[in-house]
């Protein structure tokens, strides 16, 4: 996959995708990552990508022309690849997104600053994204996450290619509670099942608990998750444990 990254400050980018895994899988050629400077397709001595608001107010606003210049030609070089605007009024950024997005052979990220862009920015987009409800100093740190979430997910960027569908969201849960040594931890023991050697046991034990804490942290994720007659008993029993404490 190709991504191209539209910023004010390209540096941002450097550390964080050399360092971590996005880094290998650029090393290893399975991703290409290319931030592109917004003042390169701006005009004058100063080079200016913003402007003060019509009708007044604090704060200034990024100029449509450097962006209109910008994804004229990025659209030719990587043509085919979705335009997706960071903004906090885009839609909110999830699981089944990431993995819609990481079959495409190619994304271009337009990151803003300042308070925002002017409307007609929109019109040159396909998608308008947000990570979720604060508001970040500009879209740099958003299509981070996005492209770390996106990343992952593309045939042999993790080490093991079972590492993705156990994931939190997968099957809508959350992810069942995991232990490592030692045994016993300041007094707090491994649970006996996870020891036993019975599998049928801890695959179990395993579901019951990504229902419980489904249940208590994340109860409007039980809607939508897909649950067999097992789970619906096994929930059943978690929520008259629940209510009994009352
Ligand atoms: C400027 C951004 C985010 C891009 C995502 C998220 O947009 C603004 N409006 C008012 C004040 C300040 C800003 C700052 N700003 C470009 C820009 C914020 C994205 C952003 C975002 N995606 N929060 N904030 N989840």
């Amino acid at each position: 996959m190709k991504i191209d990254i539209l910023t004010l400050f390209p540096g941002l980018f450097d550390s964080p995708f050399s360092e971590s895994i996005i880094g290998k899988a650029q090393q290893r050629g399975l991703l290409k990552v290319q931030t592109h400077f917004l003042r390169d397709w701006a005009e004058g001595k100063h080079k200016i990508t913003d402007d003060t608001p019509y009708g007044g107010g604090d704060g200034m606003v990024m100029k449509p022309e450097p962006i209109g210049r910008a994804l004229d030609d990025l659209r030719v070089s990587s043509s085919g690849s979705p335009v997706l605007l960071m903004t906090p009024q885009g839609k909110q950024f999830r699981q089944e997104d990431a993995e819609r997005l990481a079959g495409h052979d190619g994304l271009i990220f337009v990151c803003g600053r300042y308070e925002g862009f002017d409307e007609r920015v929109r019109y040159l987009v396909d998608e308008e994204f947000s990570i979720g409800d604060y508001v970040l100093t500009g879209g740099e740190p958003a299509a981070m996450v996005m492209i770390d979430a996106i990343g992952r997910l593309l045939p042999g960027v993790l080490g093991c290619d079972t590492s993705a569908a156990g994931d939190s969201f997968s099957d809508g849960l959350l992810e069942y509670p995991q232990y490592t040594r030692p045994e016993d931890f300041r007094g707090w023991p491994v649970p006996d099942v996870l020891r036993s050697g019975n599998h049928a046991a801890i695959a179990r034990w395993r579901r019951q608990e990504q229902l419980r804490r489904t249940y208590q942290r994340r109860p409007e994720l039980l809607e939508a998750a897909d649950l067999d007659a097992e789970d619906r008993r096994m929930l059943e029993f978690i929520r008259q444990e629940a209510g009994e404490e009352e």
